[in-house]
């Protein structure tokens, strides 16, 4: 099968938090590709990236951003795949700006917003492969599998540090 997930990234600097969805895929065995597409410094790259996903078979973009996270709006305006933002974590505003920049999409053009960071890109993986669990049932067999060892990993006492 090709690839149904594109992970992108408006910078290098973000490819820390993204590559926790990336881990996920792998996890799930999901194929995927990352790129780095940035709304600002490489707006023609964001525009060829969006006209081709249909065409190439993705199914679902996960799209993280910082700051003026452009990124995921831009890009749920040039495809109808669904988009996933993940804001990230900022240093100056904790990632608020991300998540302000991203969250508030005008009515046609949704993107579903993650939580900030690290969580956020994870989740973002998971719901990927929800997704495109809906379609393919040994996916959503191992997804399944995926949360019920979460489950059974969480004691049902704390202990003491
Ligand atoms: C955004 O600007 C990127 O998504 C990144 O989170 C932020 C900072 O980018 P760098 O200056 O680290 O390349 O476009």
């Amino acid at each position: 099968m090709g690839i149904s997930v594109g992970i992108i990234m408006g910078s290098q600097s973000d490819w820390p938090t993204l590559r926790k969805a990336a881990e996920l895929l792998d996890e799930l065995g999901v194929a995927y590709e990352s790129k780095i597409v940035s709304a600002h410094r490489t707006p023609d790259r964001l525009w060829d990236y969006g006209r081709s996903a249909a065409s190439r078979g993705l199914q679902v973009i996960i799209a993280g951003a910082g700051g003026a996270a452009h990124l995921p709006g831009m890009m749920a305006s040039k495809t109808r795949i669904p988009v996933l933002g993940v804001p990230i974590e900022t240093k100056s505003l904790g990632g608020l700006d991300s998540l302000y920049s991203i969250v508030q999409m005008p009515r046609g053009f949704p993107v579903g917003t993650m939580a900030i960071g690290a969580a956020g890109a994870a989740n973002a993986g998971l719901m990927a492969a929800g997704i495109l669990a809906l379609h393919d049932a040994a996916l959503a067999a191992r997804l399944d599998a995926w949360r019920d060892a979460l489950s059974a990993s969480i004691p049902e006492e704390p202990v003491d540090d």
